[in-house]
């Protein structure tokens, strides 16, 4: 028969034992036991909201004083109050608010960390992918894969404003960044415009000549009115989740799976007076209220959204939503992690014990 041990040492045994550890780089993992295993995962990134009425004008101001021959990016860094000193938005998601005003380019570069852009203001203007030309209009989804080039340009009257999603914080942990600027400040056009919608924008019909490896998704535009046009249609009849609505995934044509392999895009779609079951997974998300008013309460904070707004939910925090009109349908727009997680075999979930939280 084995059994547990009991310590036999003195403290002033355990003290020189200890003392003597941190200078040859060791030390006791039954010190740190409850610290490091714990029994669940506790973010020290918090629920926050970012109210379009504080972003916009603060967008403008930078836009108004620095130039992209001095920002490679404009952009407004949406930073967690939880995660202080680190560029990230969740622990594993980056998420800012880039403007480019009329007759601007931000440079053509690329870089392991994947991207995507979510458009909020836009009478025109595009991103330029490998060489194809993509239109952005507001709600539209666009894709820079892991190491595509890329660069924006505004051709327009009028200033052009997203919100870029980037998994930056997560390929840092995996020290993997590599960067590279394009040799020249805008890469040449060498597909027709908007190419991979003409070729995979029909979700169902794919071109069966070309082959795609499967590690992103080959459709780089996703355009607003097809995404809205499936909410509506699903939204008198569908059951929805329990926990998100009428909510669907921006999928890989070729795969059906995510559209990149670090980062998911979902739509959804909260009816009129809709309130959802509360529930939390190891994913953590950022939401971009496309059209409506509503709550989401996070880690029981309430947080009140209204049109443009973004917000955040770390990972395996408890989180419903609340569609606050009686009359219309609350729009969501938002990216996650799932993709990571999923793979590695550490994606859980969990439905709230009373369904919703207390302050919901
Ligand atoms: C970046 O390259 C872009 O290409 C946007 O538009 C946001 C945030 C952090 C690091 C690189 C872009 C970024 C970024």
């Amino acid at each position: 028969m084995v059994q547990p041990s009991k310590s036999t040492a003195t403290q002033d045994e355990l003290q020189s034992f200890y003392q003597d550890l941190a200078p040859n780089s060791l030390g006791a993992l039954w010190t740190v036991q409850e610290r490091t295993l714990v029994n669940e995962p506790k973010s020290k990134a918090v629920a926050h909201l970012w109210p379009w009425r504080e972003l916009r004008p603060r967008a403008m101001k930078a836009a108004e004083l620095v130039g992209t021959q001095d920002a490679e990016r404009r952009v407004l860094m949406l930073l967690n109050p939880g995660l202080e000193g680190r560029v990230a938005t969740t622990n594993s998601l980056f998420s800012g608010l880039q403007i480019v005003m009329p007759g601007e380019a931000a440079r053509a570069h690329r870089h392991t960390p994947a991207a995507l852009r979510f458009v909020i203001e836009s009478q025109g203007g595009y991103t330029t992918v490998e060489g194809d030309k993509v239109p952005m209009r507001p709600g539209d989804l666009v894709l820079t894969p892991n190491w595509t080039w890329h660069d924006h340009g505004n051709d327009t009257d009028e200033p052009m404003i997203w919100l870029d999603g980037l998994d930056l914080p997560l390929v840092n942990m995996l020290e993997a960044m590599f960067y590279e600027s394009y040799p020249e400040d805008v890469q040449p056009i060498t597909q027709p415009l908007d190419s991979t919608l003409g070729r995979y924008g029909s979700g169902v019909l794919t071109p069966a000549w070309q082959t795609s490896d499967g590690a992103h998704s080959p459709l780089m535009h996703y355009p607003w009115g097809k995404s809205k046009e499936a909410l509506l249609r699903l939204a008198p009849d569908a059951e929805g989740s329990p926990y998100d609505a009428i909510i669907l995934e921006y999928s890989n044509p070729a795969t059906g799976g995510s559209v990149m392999p670090t980062m998911a895009c979902h739509v959804q779609l909260l009816r009129p007076g809709e309130h959802t079951m509360a529930h939390r997974h190891t994913s953590s998300a950022i939401y971009h209220v496309v059209e409506g008013e509503g709550t989401s309460v996070v880690d029981g904070q309430r947080m009140d959204w209204e049109s443009k707004d973004v917000f955040c939910v770390p990972g395996w925090a408890y989180h419903e939503h609340i569609n606050r009109s009686s009359s219309e349908p609350a729009l969501l727009f938002s990216f996650s992690d799932i993709p990571v997680l999923r793979s590695l075999n550490l994606l859980r979930e969990q439905s709230h014990p009373q369904d919703y939280q207390p302050e919901g």
